[in-house]
């Protein structure tokens, strides 16, 4: 057994021993593990708080938005007199300042944003790093009480510490990425990461304000009997994508989408199955941003031993070399299993075209 998953399986029997007696808070979690980050200890702890401590700020937030008659709507003063703000220009808000708490962060990349955003270092320290994100993911769907989710990927910066951060900090493939996750705002709120040493879940006690760990060492499952994809655009993709849902749809398999691709994917992760956002006619580069969308969300699947490729040219997503902040790419990402099948029917009808 590689010491990778002796770690995991000796993880799993820690987590059961505890789990019987005590709770393991994400605070917990980060100091315990952080022996398994290769940089200076601490450093990825104080970044995770930051963005622990944001995400729960949003929370709040979201959890009210369906008050959103009472607090008025974006863009309107609320009783006290405040401009009810979009909740994703609030979620970007929160996490930029919270993201200037441990000094760690020096520039954030957000789907919110349309340039990079240099974070000052604090008391002359020499931040390491570089977040970027997608503040709230499906925030579409607030409105109608749907989950939704904040995403964010972590790399270390490339430029000189102690100048202003750079653009070629961000557009670093996600291969390079040295932690990534999600928080899905659903039925709880779960904050699920990675540092490259698996995959775990914590979800929001809202009793205590701690995130507890709740789904340790997660692993996808190679094969699942759903698919994900926006039925309504079919006449729209290519015939190799159509050739696939058609192959899906007649194997009975179950369609499921929920129009916030963190809801989505997290139900793939816990359960198996894909997710397709290809390219369309109208739209061949496809709808979702690789760096704050695809790359985190690939890492972390690839990391609990799932796959994410291209919807065209099956490129591994985390291997395509970002050149813009916030350009598209089409994607396929899931079971290793379903996503090795979507290749095969890509190749196949390439090759016979
Ligand atoms: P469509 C939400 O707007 C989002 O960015 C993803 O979370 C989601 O998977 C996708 O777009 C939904 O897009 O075109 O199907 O409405």
């Amino acid at each position: 057994m590689n010491v990778g998953r002796g770690r995991a399986s000796a993880f799993r029997l820690f987590h059961k021993l505890y789990t019987m007696s005590r709770i393991i808070t994400l605070d917990e979690f980060i100091t315990h593990r952080q022996k398994d980050f290769p940089y200076a200890s601490g450093e990825l702890t104080g970044l995770l708080h930051d963005i622990g401590l944001a995400v729960k700020i949003v929370n709040r937030e979201v959890n009210k938005a369906g008050l959103v008659n009472i607090l008025g709507k974006a863009g309107s003063d609320n009783a006290s007199g405040d401009e009810v703000q979009k909740l994703d220009l609030y979620a970007n808000e929160k996490l930029l300042e919270s993201l200037r708490n441990s000094g760690e962060c020096c520039g954030v990349a957000s789907e919110e944003m349309e340039d990079i955003f240099p974070i000052q270092s604090v008391k002359g320290k020499q931040s390491q790093y570089v977040v970027v994100c997608d503040p709230l993911d499906g925030s579409s769907n607030i409105d109608v009480n749907v989950s939704l989710g904040t995403i964010f990927g972590i790399y270390r910066r490339k430029s000189h510490p102690g100048e202003n951060c750079r653009q070629e900090d961000f557009l670093q493939k996600g291969s390079k990425l040295v932690a990534a996750g999600y928080v899905l705002y659903g039925t709880s709120t779960l904050l699920v990461y990675t540092t490259g040493k698996g995959v775990n879940g914590f979800t929001l006690d809202p009793s205590i304000g701690e995130f507890c760990l709740s789904h340790p060492d997660i692993r996808i499952p190679e094969y699942g009997k759903q698919y994900s994809i926006n039925q309504g655009y079919y006449r729209r993709f290519d015939e190799r994508v159509k050739r696939f849902i058609d192959h899906y749809s007649e194997a009975h398999m179950s369609l499921r989408y929920i129009g916030s691709m963190v809801a989505d994917v997290h139900r793939i992760l816990l359960k198996g199955g894909i997710f397709l956002y290809p390219g369309t006619e109208d739209r061949p580069e496809g709808k979702l941003r690789l760096l704050y969308e695809c790359n985190p969300l690939s890492y972390l699947v690839e990391q609990a031993g799932g796959k994410a490729v291209h919807g065209g040219s099956l490129e591994r997503i985390t291997d395509i070399e970002p050149v813009q902040l916030h350009q598209r790419v089409s994607i396929a990402i899931g079971s290793k299993g379903m996503v090795e099948e979507f290749e095969r029917f890509v190749q196949q009808k390439t090759a016979s075209v």
